[in-house]
């Protein structure tokens, strides 16, 4: 009873923190795959335009929040759009954007060459097609999404307020920069909406979107949610706050007709604001309760092997150990989470992850992190030394990694001198030890799924170190492979893992080949670079002409032995064949660093990019999946929220 009590508590207080406003609200409302198919001979034009318009529009969301890109000619050119709901801040809009970039792969044929797709997140939308949309307001596939839970009080009034509340929407929106949120309240009651027209679409087709989508979401009442998600526009309302209100509450904000409702709220009673916030707050909390009871599960699971730990240190400690939090001890920034320097009373150095992510990703990836790593024990990986988790958010302690990542010695540092012929073959044996562990650990089967330079730490002396679980997933011994959502970074991630969402440790054994290419080399890999930029072509290459120390980084020219790093390369390139099943397992690997010079030869060409079209067209082929169960189950557990 006690261990419930404080397991709402602590529900509670996560609820209630910043970070539920501020999250990059990644959650996904709806994926809608085009089912327009194209001829098979199409896709070896088509995907390579599809990766460079992804490569491209990033830039464009981070500039400016939205963006659209062209790319190709003819009937394979790919047009891609993507945008970020207004009141996101700009860093909250790259998480999102990053996220749905990644997603969407999952709309990418496995059978046929389908041409187009829509995911639309609710902070963050992106779309491709083969088509000029982006000035399109309604299609045929357009969704209307209504929540399950019905509204518990009076449904007549609820159904008039949301009425009330959307027909402001159609007012607001189309002056306003195609964007509106506001929300209702009579004391016991909010609802609260959000709607944006795209960047793209202004005018007469910003109205038509917003009136079509106000007529469905119109339907949803009385349950507590809908969506309208159109080709134009989104539009959602809640009965939980949901969006960034400090968008309307600034002088300078766009929130129509709100702020002054909001301002004659505040003026004429205060007291009456008081209950309403309590009002607010009951009714977010308990929808919250009723929610997440999953993660109040996993929670429970996890309280009780922190607390029976030694792991367990309170927030006020860490808190003060990073100085709370001051940007001067701001290491760097994850996929999770912002990590910063701290000294514990003890004297030591530690490293201190604190956790950005919601409620239901924050315990999903702590419950990852602190259970898959509290028992590794290893030189090569980052040990983690305890964790807080009661506190206003959730942090994690590391043992402090004093040359930060090799992604910053290599690319970002000018102040050191470039990596030596030994401390490189150091870090490459040392990381390859690191992932044999973790893939030969005794029971459990670990795929790290997001190896890469800013993911090896070095100490001092080159050790290199792992870092970065929350991507981990245990792997059940007994199968040979899981189907997942795609996770990890573009660049070095195994073809066989984005096609099918095929997930082995040898997609692991493929980043690390990666990775010893580009530590050799000291070029970055670029995903989606032109193929005769690509580092990867130009080692293979080399190799097969006899050249491939040519390849090895200029800077220690002259300082290597030649035949070492031509057997480094070689090794390099076993790892990244376009095949899984030709990559030799992690163990091997360390075998034939450690002197196995009897290695065979890589015979096949890494993921390259003129090669990937066809290659991925080999993949994708219906003969090659007779030994799968067809692509509706991939489908699925690739779209399945993680
Ligand atoms: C809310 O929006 C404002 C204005 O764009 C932004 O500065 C702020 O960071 C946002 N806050 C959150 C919690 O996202
Ligand atoms: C796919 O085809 C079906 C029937 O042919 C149609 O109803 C549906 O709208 C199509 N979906 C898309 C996304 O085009
Ligand atoms: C893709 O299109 C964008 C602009 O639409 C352009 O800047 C970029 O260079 C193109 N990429 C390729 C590989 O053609
Ligand atoms: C694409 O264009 C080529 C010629 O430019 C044509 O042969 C082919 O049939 C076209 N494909 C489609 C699907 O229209
Ligand atoms: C969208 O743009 C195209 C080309 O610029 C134009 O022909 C079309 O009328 C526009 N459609 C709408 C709905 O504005
Ligand atoms: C809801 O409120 C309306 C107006 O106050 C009232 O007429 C109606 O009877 C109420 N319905 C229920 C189920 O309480
Ligand atoms: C809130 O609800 C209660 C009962 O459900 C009702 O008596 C009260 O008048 C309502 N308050 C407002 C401001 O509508
Ligand atoms: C709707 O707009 C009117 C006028 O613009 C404003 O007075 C009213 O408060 C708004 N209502 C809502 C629910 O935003
Ligand atoms: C804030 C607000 O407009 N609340 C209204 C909700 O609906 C009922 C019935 O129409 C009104 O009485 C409330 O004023």
């Amino acid at each position: 009873m006690a261990s419930s009590t404080l397991l709402v508590i602590l529900v509670l207080i996560v609820s209630n923190t910043k970070q539920s406003l501020c999250e990059p609200r990644a959650t996904e409302a709806a994926q809608i795959c085009s089912n327009k198919t194209a001829p098979e001979s199409d896709r070896q034009l088509f995907v390579p335009n599809f990766l460079a318009s992804m490569a491209s529009i990033s830039p464009e969301i981070s500039r400016q929040g939205h963006g659209t890109v062209i790319n190709g000619t003819g009937n394979n050119t790919v047009y891609t759009m993507g945008e970020c709901m207004k009141d996101l801040s700009q860093n909250d809009c790259n998480l999102c954007f990053a996220q749905c970039k990644t997603d969407i792969l999952s709309c990418l044929p496995f059978q046929r060459l389908t041409r187009g797709g829509r995911l639309f997140y609710d902070g963050c939308y992106l779309r491709y097609d083969d088509y000029l949309f982006f000035n399109e307001s309604l299609s045929s596939v357009d969704r209307t999404v209504c929540a399950a839970a019905d509204f518990t009080g009076n449904r007549t009034l609820f159904k008039d307020n949301v009425s009330k509340l959307l027909r402001n929407v159609t007012a607001v929106a189309p002056t306003n920069n195609g964007f509106f949120t506001g929300f209702v309240n009579d004391g016991n009651l909010s609802v609260y909406g959000l709607a944006q027209c795209w960047e793209s679409v202004r005018g007469s087709g910003c109205v038509d979107c917003l009136e079509d989508a106000v007529t469905r979401v119109d339907s949803c009442p009385p349950k507590v949610e809908g969506r309208a998600l159109n080709a134009g526009c989104y539009l959602r309302f809640s009965t939980t706050k949901f969006y960034n209100n400090s968008i309307i509450d600034s002088p300078t904000g766009n929130g129509g007709g709100t702020r002054r409702r909001a301002a004659i709220i505040a003026s004429t009673c205060a007291a009456f604001s008081f209950l309403l916030f309590v009002a607010m707050v009951s009714f977010f909390v308990r929808n919250k309760i009723l929610k997440r009871r999953r993660v109040k599960k996993k929670l429970g699971a996890l309280l009780s092997i922190v607390t029976k730990s030694k792991i367990n240190l309170s927030y006020e400690t860490l808190e003060r150990a990073t100085g709370y939090f001051h940007s001067s001890n701001k290491l760097g920034q994850g996929g999770s989470g912002s990590v910063y320097k701290g000294v514990l009373p003890t004297g030591q150095t530690v490293a201190v992850k604190r956790l950005f992510f919601n409620t239901t990703q924050w315990a999903d990836h702590f419950f990852n992190e602190v259970n898959l790593i509290k028992d590794m024990d290893h030189i090569n990986l980052v040990k983690l030394l305890g964790c807080s988790i009661t506190g206003p958010e959730s942090l994690l302690v590391y043992e402090y990694v004093p040359n930060q990542s090799l992604h910053d010695y290599l690319f970002v540092r000018k102040d050191v001198p470039p990596l030596e012929w030994e401390q490189r073959l150091r870090i490459i044996n040392g990381t390859a030890e690191g992932l044999a562990y973790l893939h030969d650990n005794s029971n459990l089967k670990i795929i790290h799924r997001d190896i890469k330079l800013s993911n090896v730490l070095l100490e001092e002396d080159f050790t290199p170190k792992i870092a970065d679980f929350g991507l981990a997933r245990m792997f059940p011994q007994d199968k040979t492979h899981i189907s997942t959502g795609l996770a990890g970074t573009l660049g070095y991630m195994a073809p066989e893992y984005i096609v099918r969402g095929k997930l082995t440790e040898k997609a692991d054994v493929f980043s690390f080949g990666i990775v010893v290419i580009e530590v050799v080399t000291g070029t970055r890999n670029n995903a989606f670079s032109q193929n005769s930029q690509s580092i990867l072509q130009m080692v293979w290459d080399l190799y097969g002409s006899g050249n491939v120390t040519e390849a090895v980084d200029p800077s220690i020219k002259g300082k290597f032995p030649e035949e070492g790093a031509a057997w480094l390369l070689g090794i390099g390139l076993l790892c990244v064949q376009a095949n899984a099943e030709m990559r030799p397992s992690m163990s091997t690997v360390v075998m034939m660093l450690n002197g196995d010079r009897d290695i065979y030869q890589p015979t096949q060409p890494p993921f390259l990019n003129s090669a990937s079209a066809e290659f991925i067209s080999r993949f994708r082929r219906p003969d090659s999946y007779t030994q799968s169960s067809g692509n509706n189950e991939i489908t699925e557990s690739i779209v399945e929220p993680r």
